[in-house]
């Protein structure tokens, strides 16, 4: 085939040209139609070896140069070169256009319409813990109290000791902390899973000073597991330190998140002396209930249910906090967020929560895109 071509030019030579020209001539005809009919790459590829390739037409013609006098090779090389740049830039473009052209197509092939709804089966949906932490979030931010974070491993300083439960208390031990291992050698504090939020609040005292109103919510670790129990659990606590401060700003802050939380107008709690390290005085709360045809309802009736612990912060533990206990007095409180998931939403199995059985997910799961307000509604 290449030979047959260049047999052919040679035998129009007489027409006037030099006989090289003609052969390139043709040559260039043939290969930029060839180039333009090309329907995909590897015909381009083909085309490239046969024009422009170690054996191509065009090498083959390069090779001619040697047979020619000094004057026609002077003409013919960079005629040659010429050529071979020509076709080259040729495949370049047709190789660039077979792309748009494939990627046109793509796109008028593969398309999504975004705004379809999504399957019901398919959809994810809002764990019932994220779910009240996010109602429990926007009833105290409308309160006033901004979230706070902080490490789930933290030293037994802030765990512990800055929170009134030095080495000896028996809260140490009755709290079943899960300590972490510790390399022979190690000399930094002993680290423990956090076994309540309060670390939190600590470290919350330190950056921020007074005042302060803040909520902690997260999980929490405990080497506990029955059927009320669970290593990893939930808690908020919150905590408003100011200049006047009272266990009556405390009780009018819980009746009013308690009321929110619940959707009950006007719910009553009562204040049980209790003892905690980290408050003086301390106090269990209660909220009012009822049991009618062995369901519970909140917020009605003459029976109690222990929901929460709280107090205000011992003097030892603002000080603790870098807060002077002279100046500044605070109430704290702390509840079980897994707790008052499962009184609100009637779950009865706390040990489910952390299952991840789809069915209980979909039947105890909420709709991912309502998020709580208490102007929108905290559990649509
Ligand atoms: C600071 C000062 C005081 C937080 C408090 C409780 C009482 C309490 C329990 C409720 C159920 C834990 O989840 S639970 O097991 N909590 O009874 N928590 S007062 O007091 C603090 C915290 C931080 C700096």
């Amino acid at each position: 085939m290449q030979g047959g071509l260049y047999l052919d030019a040679v035998l129009v030579a007489g027409a006037g040209k030099p006989e090289v020209d003609v052969v390139m001539d043709d040559l260039k005809a043939k290969y930029l139609g060839q180039i333009a009919q090309a329907g995909d790459e590897a015909a381009l590829e083909a085309i490239r070896l046969a024009a422009v390739g170690k054996k191509g037409e065009v090498a083959l013609q390069m090779r001619e140069l040697g047979r020619m006098t000094p004057e026609e090779r002077q003409a013919a090389g960079p005629a040659l070169n010429a050529l071979k740049d020509e076709i080259n830039s040729a495949l370049a473009a047709k190789k660039a256009a077979l792309a748009d052209a494939a990627l046109d197509a793509r796109l008028r092939d593969e398309w999504l319409d975004v705004t379809l709804p999504v399957r019901p089966r398919r959809e994810g949906t809002i764990h019932p813990i994220s779910q009240v932490t996010e109602e429990v979030t926007a009833i105290f931010g409308e309160l006033g109290f901004a979230v706070a974070e902080g490490p789930r491993i933290d030293t037994d300083w802030y765990n512990f000791d800055a929170l009134n439960i030095p080495g000896h208390h028996p809260a140490r031990a009755e709290m079943d902390t899960f300590y972490m291992h510790r390399a022979e050698g190690d000399n930094r504090p002993p680290h423990v899973l956090r076994t309540h939020t309060s670390p939190v609040q600590i470290r919350t005292m330190e950056a921020q000073g007074a005042p302060l109103r803040i909520i902690c919510p997260g999980g929490v670790y405990r080497a506990d597991y029955d059927q009320t129990h669970t290593p990893m659990f939930h808690q908020v606590e919150g905590l408003a330190i100011d200049k006047d401060i009272s266990m009556a700003n405390l009780k009018w802050t819980l009746e009013e998140f308690f009321s929110a939380f619940f959707e009950v107008e006007g719910i009553k709690t009562r204040f049980r002396a209790s003892h905690f390290p980290f408050t003086e005085p301390s106090a269990e709360v209660d909220i009012q209930c009822s049991w009618v045809d062995g369901q519970l309802r909140i917020g009605e009736g003459d029976g109690w249910m222990e929901v929460l612990g709280s107090g205000m912060v011992h003097p030892k533990v603002l000080a603790a906090g870098g807060i002077d206990p002279n100046e500044w007095q605070g109430f704290a409180f702390g509840m079980g967020i897994d707790r008052i998931a499962m009184l609100k939403y009637g779950i009865p199995d706390l040990r489910a929560f952390f299952d991840s059985d789809l069915r209980w997910l979909r039947h105890y799961g909420f709709a991912s895109l309502d998020q709580p307000t208490l102007r929108g509604g905290l559990s649509r």
